[in-house]
């Protein structure tokens, strides 16, 4: 998972480190320091060892200071590096300006670890844009039941395998689930969502194909009322936004079935269009939060990493994989992790 963009960041923090490196004053000479005699360092401090000591306390209480200057260059690189991984321009705008800050224009102390001060600036750059995640599991504890999930999204992105997946999830934590089966429209859909239920034992509301999906989700949340389920995730067909009759379908689903949560669903691979798509969505028939699948095959991270920040909404999971526990709810730190290496 994001392993192009993690290895230019590195590059990046080596010579944003170098840069600030070059900045440092160089030590001064210990016969500038006053030592008596002006003998070699090695041999003054072998004729009186208390010196070395008080050479060691005289470098290490100066301070340098960076200007914006210093590392105007490596920040420029980093801004490429940000767009040509698919992170949006103001959100490349934003990690940049916030790591200009951090770091510059602070009087620092010689000897502090150069590597920390600037992965803590990119990591505190890059904390403030992933935004907070959302945890689904006290979000269902803590509502009336049935909760009722709407996902929505484009074709192909993985909709489908996700109401699976986040179905197994959330049996795993111990909610009763059951699926409405939506797409009524695709040929294989009704099949498809059939197959993911009978292996994960889970019940499927479904009518025949071409039904209105209003009326099967409406179903669905009534089966789920009589019968004291915790959750209902309600797949749908597939759609572009610029589809106005598909879009209505979605905004007459969305009247019925009285939706909780409207989950975005689309593929982190898809990098800045992802971001576009659901703003648009986002515009038309309204998301709560988004689930970025594929994560396991993006090496570019853009859409993980702009999407909170560009359309106000949080990321709840990320989809890692095809199996059903390949999925992991959306952790801003642990996305830190992987990009930086260190623990945020
Ligand atoms: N590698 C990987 N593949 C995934 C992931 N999520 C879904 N897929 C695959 O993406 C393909 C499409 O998944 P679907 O769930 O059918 O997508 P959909 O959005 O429901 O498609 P439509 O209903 O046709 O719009 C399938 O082959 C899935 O196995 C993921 O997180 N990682
Ligand atoms: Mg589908």
């Amino acid at each position: 998972m994001f392993e192009g963009l993690r290895s230019r960041l590195q590059k990046i923090t080596g010579s944003l480190e170098d840069r600030i490196e070059q900045t440092i004053p160089a030590e001064p000479s210990v016969e500038k320091t006053g030592v008596p005699g002006g003998a070699a360092p090695a041999e003054a401090a072998e004729k009186d060892p208390s010196l070395l000591s008080r050479v060691k306390v005289l470098i290490t209480d100066r301070e340098f200071f960076i200007s914006e200057k210093d590392v105007e260059e490596p920040l420029f690189e980093l801004q490429m590096v940000l767009l040509e991984n698919d992170v949006a321009l103001p959100v490349a705008d934003e990690i940049i300006r916030r790591v200009r800050e951090d770091l510059t224009g602070k009087r620092r102390k010689i000897g502090e670890p150069l590597h920390e001060i600037v992965t803590a600036a990119l990591r505190n750059a890059l904390m403030s844009v992933l935004g907070d995640g959302f945890d689904l599991v006290s979000y269902i504890r803590n509502h009336e039941r049935p909760v009722r999930i709407l996902f929505t999204g484009v074709n192909g992105t993985g909709k489908t395998t996700t109401v699976a997946k986040v179905a197994a999830y959330l049996k795993k934590q111990g909610f009763s689930v059951v699926i409405g089966a939506g797409d009524t429209f695709r040929a294989g859909a009704l099949e498809q969502i059939d197959v993911h239920a009978d292996r994960l034992g889970i019940k499927v509301i479904q009518h025949q194909q071409g039904a209105d999906p209003s009326a099967v989700l409406f179903d669905a949340v009534s089966y789920a009322k009589a019968h004291r389920i915790d959750a209902v995730l309600a797949d749908t067909a597939g759609r572009f936004h610029n589809r106005a009759n598909l879009m209505n379908q979605l905004e007459k689903i969305r009247r019925v079935m009285n939706p909780d949560l409207i989950v975005y669903v689309d593929e982190a691979v898809a990098g800045n269009d992802a971001v576009i798509r659901a703003h648009e969505f986002d515009r038309t028939v309204g998301a709560d939060a988004v689930i970025l699948t594929k994560a396991d095959m993006d090496s570019r991270g853009g859409a993980a990493i702009s999407i909170a920040h560009t359309i106000g909404k949080p990321v709840m999971f990320l989809g890692t994989g095809q199996g059903y526990d390949d999925i992991v709810p959306f952790s801003p730190a642990r996305v830190v992790e992987e990009l930086l290496g260190v623990s945020a």
